[in-house]
């Protein structure tokens, strides 16, 4: 018996164009198939080339248009940025409260003196710099339990300044004057000007809690045997109140 495929490859009789090689049009199937597959590299790299091209421009393309994006989207923010972009430690404010102790400027009270700006309103966490300039040249010197007001207390560096010089006390015979406020134990001794001057105390404090809270004046810089009176006994001259608000 024959082998029916060797028979049927070998069959003249064969219908070339249901033949799969034959079909191929070549005589030499494996040429066909060495050039398609040498032709085959060269459009695909072609192909490559224009895909990877094409890729590079559409990548260029998407870029520019991400950059053109982001700036946008970038200039948006910036425009609107919103209140979540602001550091979580949020600096706190200060503020400068000024007063002079002046003196012989109206005769009420016969002249004693007197702190201006007695009242004032300030939030609380916030830094308050009192600048204090005295024109007042007298000395009221501490005596008893107020001795202890030649000190700078409750400032935030411990200190003041004196004309731009840092001190921690002064002496208790020069003290013409204090300003002390009980309620955050900040107290600032005010030394005698010189002469026709002036002298000019600053310090800083930080009043951490709400309310309203009285300033005074410890040195009897008032009128009378104890220096209690006058001055120090009227309202608004050598006591005020501090309004702390959130
Ligand atoms: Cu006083």
């Amino acid at each position: 018996m024959s082998d029916d495929r060797s028979s049927r490859t070998t069959d003249p009789g064969r219908d070339s164009a249901r033949d799969p090689l034959a079909r191929l049009g070549a005589s030499d199937p494996l040429a066909r198939l060495g050039r398609l597959s040498w032709r085959r590299p060269k459009r695909a790299a072609a192909g490559g080339t224009i895909v990877i091209g094409s890729l590079a421009v559409i990548l260029v393309g998407l870029g520019v248009t991400v950059a053109i994006v982001s700036g946008v989207a970038a200039a948006i923010r910036d425009a609107t940025k919103p209140s979540t972009a602001v550091p979580a430690v949020v600096a706190h404010g200060a503020v400068t409260e000024r007063m002079s102790i002046i003196t012989n400027t109206t005769g009420a009270l016969g002249g004693q003196p007197k702190y201006t700006n007695a009242s004032w309103t300030v939030k609380k966490d916030e830094k308050v710099t009192v600048i204090i300039t005295s024109y007042d040249n007298g000395t009221a010197p501490l005596q008893g339990a107020q001795m202890m007001f030649d000190h700078v207390m409750g400032s935030t560096t411990g200190t003041e300044t004196i004309g731009g010089k840092t001190v921690s006390s002064i002496s208790d015979v020069t003290v013409a004057h204090t300003f002390t406020i009980d309620a955050f134990n900040f107290n600032m001794p005010i030394p005698a000007a010189t002469g026709n001057g002036h002298v000019t105390v600053e310090a800083t404090f930080i009043p951490t809690k709400t309310g309203t809270f009285v300033w005074q004046c410890y040195a009897p810089c008032g009128a009378g045997a104890n220096g209690g009176s006058g001055a120090m006994s009227t309202t608004n001259w050598m006591e005020g109140d501090i309004k702390v608000v959130d």
